[in-house]
């Protein structure tokens, strides 16, 4: 049988996909503890709930702001991280601390009040750029940045909490996640959000490389799908899950359907790989589907139209 959640804990609940997140456990009528430090999160992305959440504005390292959020909760979902690659190879140190004991101080602040289950973030940055192909969660990881050996060290974590302390934890390997919300300011948010706000002002993008590699995007409606039944579903705890598409998208053609949407015809302006790029990147979702019953929802196509949408009204 699965677990009901009565009241959750989403720690970057203001973020791109927390806030998701949040608006779908309101939806279904769970009470929702939010807790974010604001660095990278906006409370605008909260606006259709926020008078229906709880939101606390704190640092998943703060203890006394973790023993608030808390007490009742059935379910964390812990979003709260330092999310930019490149941020964790300029400043390790600052990004383990949030990432790495920032998420040990989750993992025991949920066992402290006897949280029943904690759903975590992790990438499919743990794989690096091993050549096989698609990437399933048997293969050994090859961390290629502090970034996945922080993700890593969490899913290690993770499932010591399960073995040490019987909390019920689950690790989800995000592949390309995009949607509504991601924002586009850094020269390293996701490549969808930069292309969608370049064509929108007609401007040329910038291609790291030749633009062959690809990429499997995944809406993150559906990033919220598998975090749901990562927190309900009786044999998820211990376990790790890629959530992508498994469909592959070359950064060259993914321009060309951006621009075909915002009508432009500006040319492309390619420039030198970026370092560390991984070439090709494609789930296998079969672990997912198979014990999750997961199965994402939203075609490319569709996912790219709504996204555009969300920016053309420049929300
Ligand atoms: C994604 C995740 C990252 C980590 C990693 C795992 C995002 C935003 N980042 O990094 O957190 O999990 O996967 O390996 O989802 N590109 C351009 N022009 C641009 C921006 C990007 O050509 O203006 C290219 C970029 O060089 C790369 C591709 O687009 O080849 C995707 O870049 P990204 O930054 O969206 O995501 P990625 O795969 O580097």
């Amino acid at each position: 049988m699965g677990l009901q959640i009565n009241k959750a804990l989403v720690t970057g609940g203001a973020g791109f996909i927390g806030s998701h997140l949040v608006d779908a456990l309101v939806q279904s009528g769970c009470a929702v503890t939010v807790l974010d430090s604001l660095t990278t999160g906006h409370v605008e992305n909260l606006a259709s709930v926020r008078d229906r959440v709880d939101f606390v504005q704190g640092d998943i390292r703060d203890d006394d702001a973790l023993d608030r959020c808390m007490p009742g909760c059935d379910v964390v979902f812990h979003q709260a991280a330092v999310v930019s690659v490149t941020q964790t190879v300029q400043d390790p140190v600052t990004s383990a601390r949030v990432n790495d004991l920032g998420t040990i101080q989750v993992l025991d602040a949920a066992r402290r009040h006897g949280v029943r289950r904690v759903v975590l973030a992790s990438s499919s940055a743990v794989y690096g750029d091993a050549p096989q192909l698609p990437k399933t969660e048997s293969m050994i990881p090859a961390p290629m940045s502090p970034y996945a050996v922080q993700k890593l060290t969490n899913e290690y974590y993770a499932a010591l909490y399960g073995r040490l302390y019987e909390l019920e934890a689950v690790c989800l390997r995000y592949f390309n996640v995009y949607g509504p919300r991601q924002d586009p300011s850094s020269p390293y948010s996701g490549v969808i959000s930069i292309f969608m706000s370049r064509a929108l002002q007609a401007q040329a993008p910038v291609i790291h490389g030749d633009g062959n590699q690809t990429r499997d995007f995944v809406f993150v409606g559906d990033v919220v799908q598998a975090n749901l039944l990562a927190a309900t579903h009786a044999d998820a705890p211990g376990r790790i899950f890629n959530v992508g598409t498994s469909q592959s998208v070359a950064i060259n053609a993914l321009w060309q359907s951006i621009a075909a949407l915002a009508g432009v015809a500006v040319g492309v302006q390619y420039g030198n790989s970026r370092m560390g790029d991984i070439l090709h990147s494609l789930s296998s979702i079969q672990r997912a589907r198979e014990i999750l019953g997961f199965q994402p929802e939203v075609r490319f196509e569709e996912g790219l139209r709504r996204t555009f949408d969300w920016y053309r009204q420049g929300r």
